[in-house]
C-alpha cells in the first residue's frame, strides 16, 4: 500500500463551503468554482462530507441513496466535473462513506418496515426486555439507542440519531451492497474515501445491558472489525492502486489503530482518533465547561505518536473538523493572538508524524460561531442536548455558554470568503448564520504575505520538501513543560526540532536541558516560524506568546 506521508488533505463541509445558486446551501459547483484557491493552498486531496441523497437530519450522514447526489448539492454530472477539474489541478477527491448506518428513509429500511424479511435482516431488530428496549445502550446523540417499531413490537438499533438505523454487517448481502457502492464511485474516478465511524460496524453476538457505561465497549473495535475491513479492502478499493482511505475511529485503542492502518494489514491507509479532542471534557462529559488540559493534550499526542511510530501505524493528524469547535478558539487565543495562535497550532500539528488535515476555513483563521440564541443552532446533536440539559434543570444562559464552546455548529458556519453581505458564500440567506467574529476572511489573507493562509502554504511546502517531516521518527522533548509543546523528528543524521508555545506568556527553551547541541544560532537553522527571527538569550531561546518554530539542528563542530 502506498504511504501518503507527503500529502496534505483538505476537508470540505459541503453545505458550508460555497453556494453557487443562491439557495443558501453550499454545493458541488461551488466547490469547483473555488478549486484555484485550493490549488494555491497546495493541498493534494479534498475530502467532501457526504453528498448523497439524504433527508439531512444529520446533514448527509443519514444517507437515503448512496448512488445519487442530493439535488441540494447538485448532480452526478457536477460531481464528475469536479473530479476532473480537481484532477487537472493535481488534486484527488475523497468521498465520505457512511456505512455504519443508513437513513431510515433509505429504501432498505422502508422495505424492512413493511416487514420484508430480506431487508429486516439488513438492520438490527430485536425484541424488547421488561417492557422496554433490548439494552440500556445510549445513542451518541442522547437518549436510548433503540427505536421502537409498534407494528413488530420490536426495536431497531441506532447508535446515532433515531433516523440513522445501524446496518447489520453480519449479513453478507449487506456487505456485498456496500462493496458495490464503493466500486461504483471508484469507477467515477474518485481517489479515495473517508469511512464514517467505521470501527463501530461489528456488533457483538449478544446484546446485553452495559452496567458500567453507555454500551460502547461492546461494539467499539468490535469482534469482527478487522475481518470486515480486510474484506472491504479486498473487494473494493484494494483493487485500485493508490486509493487513499481514512477511517474515522470512535473511542478506539492504539493497538487496533495500528492494525487498521499498518500497510501490511491491508485495511486502511490511515485513521482518525479523537482522544486528544476530549481534553476539555470535565470528567468525560462533553456538555460541560472546562479549560483544556494542556498536559493531557501533550500526553495523548505523545502516546499516539510514539505508539504509531513504533508499530508502523499511520495517523491522520487533525485538530478541527465538522464535529468539533474550531481549534483556534479552543486551543488558541482568537481574541488577542489570532494570527500567532492559528499558525502555532498549524505548525504543531503539521510537523508531527502522519498525514495532516486542514478543515475548511482553518487556513485563514476562522473561529467559533459565537451564537447567542438557540434559534441560531441547526445541529441535531446540539438541539437534542439543549433539550436534555434543560430537562436536567440547567438555566438557559449556562446552556448557551456550553453550546458556544461545544456545539458542532462552531465548525459548520459558512466560509467567510470576503466581507460582503453574503461573505462571498451566498447571494441568498445562508442555511446557518455566519460566525459572529468580525474581520476574518479568505480575501484578507490572500492579500497579506504574512497571513495565516501564506503560512499554511509554507507548511505544506515544507512537508513536501523535507523527508524528515514525511518519515522521520518522533520523540517529545520536555514532556512536563507547562507551556511548551516540543518534539524532535529524526531521520538518520537529520534532525528537526519543533517548539510551540501554547500560551500568551513568554517562556524559555533551554537546549542544554534536553541534551541538544549548544544553544547558539549557528546550530539551529530556522525552517519556519511565526515571528520574524529567533530571540536568543544566554544560550536559551526566548519563546514569545504563541510563538512556534521549526528548526533544523545542524551542529557546527
Ligand atoms: O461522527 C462520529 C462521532 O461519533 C462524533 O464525531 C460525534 O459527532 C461526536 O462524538 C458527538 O459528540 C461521524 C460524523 O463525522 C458526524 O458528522 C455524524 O453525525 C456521525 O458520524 C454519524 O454519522
Amino acid at each position: 500500500m502506498k504511504n501518503f506521508n507527503d500529502s496534505v488533505i483538505y476537508q470540505i463541509y459541503v453545505k458550508s463551503f460555497m453556494d453557487s445558486n443562491g439557495d443558501g446551501l453550499g454545493d458541488i459547483p461551488g466547490i469547483t468554482s473555488r478549486l484555484d484557491y485550493l490549488e494555491k493552498l497546495g493541498v493534494d486531496y479534498l475530502w467532501l462530507t457526504p453528498v448523497f441523497v439524504s433527508p439531512m437530519n444529520d446533514n448527509g450522514y443519514d444517507v437515503a441513496d448512496y448512488y445519487k447526489v442530493d439535488p441540494s448539492f447538485g448532480t452526478l454530472k457536477d460531481l464528475e466535473h469536479l473530479i476532473s477539474e480537481a484532477k487537472k489541478r493535481g488534486m484527488g477527491i475523497m468521498l465520505d462513506m457512511v456505512f455504519n448506518h443508513t437513513s431510515t428513509h433509505h429504501e432498505w429500511f422502508q422495505k424492512a418496515l413493511k416487514g420484508d424479511p430480506k431487508y429486516k435482516d439488513y438492520y438490527i431488530f430485536r425484541k424488547g426486555k421488561d417492557g422496554g428496549p433490548p439494552t440500556n445502550w445510549m445513542s451518541k446523540f442522547g437518549g436510548n439507542a433503540w427505536g421502537y417499531v409498534p407494528e413488530f413490537d420490536e426495536y431497531y438499533l441506532h447508535l446515532f440519531d433515531k433516523t440513522q438505523a445501524d446496518l447489520n454487517w453480519e449479513n453478507q448481502e449487506v456487505r456485498e451492497e456496500l462493496y458495490r457502492i464503493v466500486n461504483f464511485w471508484l469507477k467515477k474516478g474518485v481517489s479515495g474515501f473517508r469511512f464514517d465511524v467505521v470501527n463501530l460496524i461489528s456488533k457483538p453476538d449478544e446484546f446485553v445491558d452495559d452496567e458500567i457505561g453507555d454500551g460502547r465497549r461492546f461494539y467499539t473495535d468490535g469482534p469482527k472489525i478487522h475481518q470486515y475491513l480486510k474484506e472491504l479492502n479486498r473487494r473494493s478499493f484494494g483493487q485500485v492502486e493508490d486509493t487513499i482511505t481514512v477511517g474515522e475511529m470512535s473511542s478506539t485503542t492504539l493497538e487496533d489503530c495500528v492494525r487498521y492502518s499498518h500497510p501490511e494489514e491491508d485495511e486502511l491507509s490511515m485513521v482518525f482518533n479523537f482522544h486528544h479532542l476530549k481534553v476539555d471534557y470535565d470528567e468525560g462529559d462533553k456538555w460541560s465547561l472546562m479549560d483544556f488540559d494542556f498536559q493531557a493534550l501533550k500526553d495523548i499526542f505523545d502516546h499516539w505518536q510514539s505508539g504509531m511510530d513504533e508499530h508502523g501505524g499511520n495517523m491522520a493528524l487533525f485538530l478541527s473538523n465538522h464535529d468539533q469547535p474550531r481549534a483556534l478558539s479552543r486551543f488558541g487565543d482568537d481574541e488577542n493572538y489570532p494570527k500567532e495562535s492559528a499558525k502555532m497550532l498549524a505548525t504543531t500539528l503539521h510537523m508531527l508524524k502522519g498525514i495532516p488535515y486542514i478543515f475548511q476555513g482553518e487556513e485563514f483563521g476562522m473561529t467559533n460561531a459565537y451564537f447567542t440564541s438557540i434559534e441560531e443552532y441547526r445541529d441535531v446533536e446540539s438541539t437534542n442536548y439543549y433539550n436534555i440539559l434543560k430537562k436536567e434543570g440547567l438555566d438557559e444562559e449556562k446552556i448557551l455558554k456550553i453550546l458556544q464552546a461545544k456545539s458542532r455548529d462552531n465548525g459548520r458556519t459558512p466560509i467567510l470568503w470576503n466581507s460582503d453581505k453574503g461573505h462571498g458564500f451566498t447571494t441568498g440567506t445562508p442555511w446557518i448564520p455566519f460566525s459572529r467574529k468580525e474581520g476574518v476572511s479568505a480575501e484578507r489573507d490572500l492579500k497579506d504575505e504574512n497571513s495565516i493562509f501564506a503560512y499554511y502554504q509554507k507548511l505544506i511546502q515544507l512537508r513536501k520538501e523535507n523527508p524528515v517531516i514525511q518519515s522521520g521518527s518522533y520523540e517529545m522533548v520536555g514532556k512536563n513543560h507547562k507551556k511548551l509543546f516540543s518534539y524532535l523528528r529524526t531521520l538518520e543524521e537529520k534532525r528537526v526540532l519543533v517548539i510551540s508555545n501554547f500560551y500568551g506568556e513568554q517562556v524559555y527553551f533551554d537546549p542544554a536541558q534536553h541534551g541538544l547541541p549548544e544553544g547558539i544560532p549557528e546550530n539551529y537553522k530556522v525552517l519556519l516560524g511565526n515571528y520574524d527571527a529567533l530571540s536568543w538569550e544566554n544560550g536559551k531561546i526566548s519563546v514569545r506568546p504563541y510563538e512556534t518554530m521549526v528548526l533544523s539542528i545542524e551542529p557546527h563542530k
